[in-house]
């Protein structure tokens, strides 16, 4: 450190004691030192979390104490959030039972993974669930989940709590009972899931998609359809669920992605500023990130830190159907969104690790 020699080491003593009274700390102090990324490359296999998730069917029940039976994927860098910007978590509800309505200024996507029998109702349209299916609750959003149905039901939760944390902006309310009145069912689906056709008389200007249920078959329909005639190099067969009214991401803080992972294909490695949240919907296939390689199967979850290199493979001869949840919309508002190839080794990246799981 440069210093002046003015100053004797007495007097600098006193310096920083009398900065640490006044309650200001000299910058030149910590350069260079800047903490790395807390989020770490990490799987969680749906063989070791679902006995548990179901076991938490025993345990507690959704009333207003627990408000919802969930179990969140944690990420060991960090204290809290599945990434530093996304919380996910399983969420279970048995036959009969209704997980109260409430609002946030968090917002929430529901990605279906087994089970039958449950609706989400947002905004008083009620939303039936199935595998596959994608249900939106945008911030401050009015929801509950009701169960009708003779098994129980299991949904991935994907938040953006950890970033409305860190901008001290995390609000709740609890609606005055249960459930929110039902004033239609499907209806936004019915609306605007045409996505291309939308309501001639209407402009939507809410400040998320006018469409928050996005049934698989549709979605499936648009994967294989793409899948004829293009794909990308990195990701092969991937969509962006889009908000219908503006093309763009389904909510302001986060992106849903459906990616198919053909037979024999392997993805080049590339990286960027936003940090995901995959889930294996089907098949089977591998991951390589910085090196260390995650293979997956059908229901584990894994997560893409930001700035990580990644690339994807299916070296099986069953496609493979990724979901993931992203924050990219953040990055892209902030004009933080960033993009590198992997250029050496035509794009791939030699595996130094490969991933043995939490025990
Ligand atoms: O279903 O409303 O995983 O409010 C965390 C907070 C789910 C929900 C979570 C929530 C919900
Ligand atoms: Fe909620």
């Amino acid at each position: 450190m440069a210093t002046q020699s003015k100053i004797s080491p007495e007097e600098m003593e006193q310096f920083y004691e009398n900065s640490k009274l006044a309650g200001v700390k000299p910058g030149w102090l910590g350069r260079g030192s800047q903490p790395p990324p807390k989020t770490q490359p990490f799987l969680w296999r749906w063989s070791d979390v679902r006995p548990l998730v179901h076991r938490s069917g025993e345990i507690v029940t959704p009333d207003r104490d627990v408000e919802r039976r969930t179990m969140r994927l944690s990420n060991p860098g960090l204290d809290y959030g599945t990434t530093h910007t996304i919380t996910a978590a399983l969420q279970l509800l048995l036959p009969g039972e209704c997980a109260p309505a409430h609002r946030h200024t968090p917002t929430a996507i529901r990605w279906v993974l087994e089970g039958e029998g449950v609706s989400t109702t947002v905004e008083g349209d009620k939303c039936y669930m199935e595998r596959g299916d994608l249900v939106l609750t945008p911030s401050w959003t009015w929801h509950d989940h009701n169960s009708e149905g003779d098994g129980p039901m299991i949904w991935l939760d994907g938040l953006d709590v950890p970033l409305i944390q860190s901008l001290d902006a995390n609000f709740y309310e609890a609606f005055p009972e249960d459930q929110q009145p039902v004033t239609g069912v499907g209806e936004s689906e019915k609306k605007y899931a045409a996505g291309a056709l939308r309501p001639a008389w209407e402009s939507p200007n809410a400040p998320y998609s006018p469409l928050w249920h996005y049934k698989w078959e549709r979605t499936y329909d648009a994967l294989y359809r793409l899948a004829q005639v293009d794909a990308s190099p990195f990701d092969d067969v991937a969509l962006e669920f889009s908000d219908p009214a503006t093309g763009g991401s389904v909510l302001r803080t986060l992106a849903c992605w459906i990616q198919m992972l053909r037979p024999g294909v392997k993805g080049k490695a590339h990286r960027h500023t936003t940090s995901k949240v995959y889930q294996v919907f089907e098949g089977e296939g591998y991951t390589i990130i910085d090196g260390q390689r995650f293979n997956w199967t059908r229901g584990d979850f894994f997560v893409v830190p930001s700035w990580s290199w990644h690339e994807h493979g299916n070296e099986s001869e069953q496609e493979a159907i990724l979901f993931s949840i992203q924050d990219n919309p953040v990055m892209k508002t902030l004009a933080l969104l960033k993009e590198e190839a992997y250029e050496e080794n035509s794009g791939h990246q030699p595996v130094t690790e490969v991933f043995s799981g939490a025990r």
